[in-house]
């Protein structure tokens, strides 16, 4: 897919934590790949000194910009305050984009495309139609399509990449899923915000994209991010599910000629609003 004229302003946020080999590979391919996007480099003080060659980058640069937070506190919590910026300094777009060369900028473009075709959120999809991962160790293939039938079942979502992390928001999108709310981190981090687009009735594409395993540096994935989204998964599973019950028992006590009315509180059918 060739690059083209954008009709709003890109904002490609980047997390890091000790990314220092990657950092300059990924912003090169990036602006190469989509010239006229900016990057935001979100750095959580990196003891590698990263933080530092983001600003080296920045300043030879123009469309590169750097956030220095003050320690590791999950990529979750990076990529709000990355949103929040791209929100207040105009963007219309805003994509995550990890700094390890698993999501290939050169794909950027599809995903770009497929919001100027009207998508609310493109997810990069390993697991649609042409999709892939390259070089991926088996245990975390399975881990992965096991967490993505996992939270298809649980939260009934008909997304098949829901964990991935190559994606492109519209500004809009993000307005609307009340980002003061989401404190979830890592794999569950991405599911959280698919499942709130889907919620509020956004439309939620996914384009095909080739996942790479890094090659420099290690990963920042631990058990306790696995631990954490099946804890989260399952609460919304059951909150949904639940809602989904009583939404039908009303439907039904509704259409009964003999019973009278069944109040509903305000917040009934509200299965979006997923706690903690
Ligand atoms: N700012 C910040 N960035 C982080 C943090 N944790 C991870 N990252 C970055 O988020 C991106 C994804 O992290 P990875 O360690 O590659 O985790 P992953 O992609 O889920 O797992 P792998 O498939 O093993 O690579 C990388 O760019 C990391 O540097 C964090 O606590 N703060
Ligand atoms: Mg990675």
């Amino acid at each position: 897919m060739t690059t083209q004229a954008r009709s709003g302003r890109v904002l490609v946020i980047i997390p890091t934590y000790n990314e220092l080999e990657n950092l300059p590979l990924i912003v090169r391919r990036l602006r190469a790949a989509e010239p006229s996007a900016h990057v935001l480099v979100a750095d959580d003080n990196s003891p590698d000194g990263t933080g530092k060659l983001a600003d080296q980058l920045a300043e030879a640069d123009d469309h590169v910009h750097v956030m220095h937070r003050e320690g590791k506190q999950g990529l979750g919590a990076a990529y709000i305050a990355g949103f929040r910026w791209g929100l207040e300094h105009g963007y219309d777009v805003l994509v995550e984009m990890d700094a390890d060369g698993s999501h290939p900028p050169e794909q950027l473009p599809d995903l770009l495309d497929r919001i100027e075709a009207g998508a609310d959120l493109a997810i990069g999809s390993r697991y649609v139609a042409g999709g892939s991962s390259v070089n991926w160790p088996k245990r975390r293939q399975l881990l992965s399509k096991g967490a993505n039938t996992y939270v298809a079942l649980a939260l009934n979502l008909h997304v098949k990449d829901s964990t991935a992390g190559f994606r492109a928001f519209r500004a809009t999108t993000l307005e609307k899923i009340d980002l003061d709310d989401v404190d979830s981190q890592g794999y569950c981090f991405q599911v959280d915000l698919t499942m709130r687009a889907i919620r509020r009735g956004l439309r939620v594409d996914e384009v095909p994209i080739t996942f790479v395993e890094r090659e420099h540096g290690t990963s920042k994935m631990d058990q306790a991010i696995v631990v954490e989204a099946l804890w989260r998964v399952t609460r919304w599973g059951v909150r949904y599910r639940t809602t989904q019950v009583s939404e039908q028992a009303r439907r039904v006590a509704d259409r009964s000629p003999r019973r009278g009315k069944v109040g509903s509180s305000p917040d009934s059918g509200n299965p979006d609003a997923p706690a903690g």
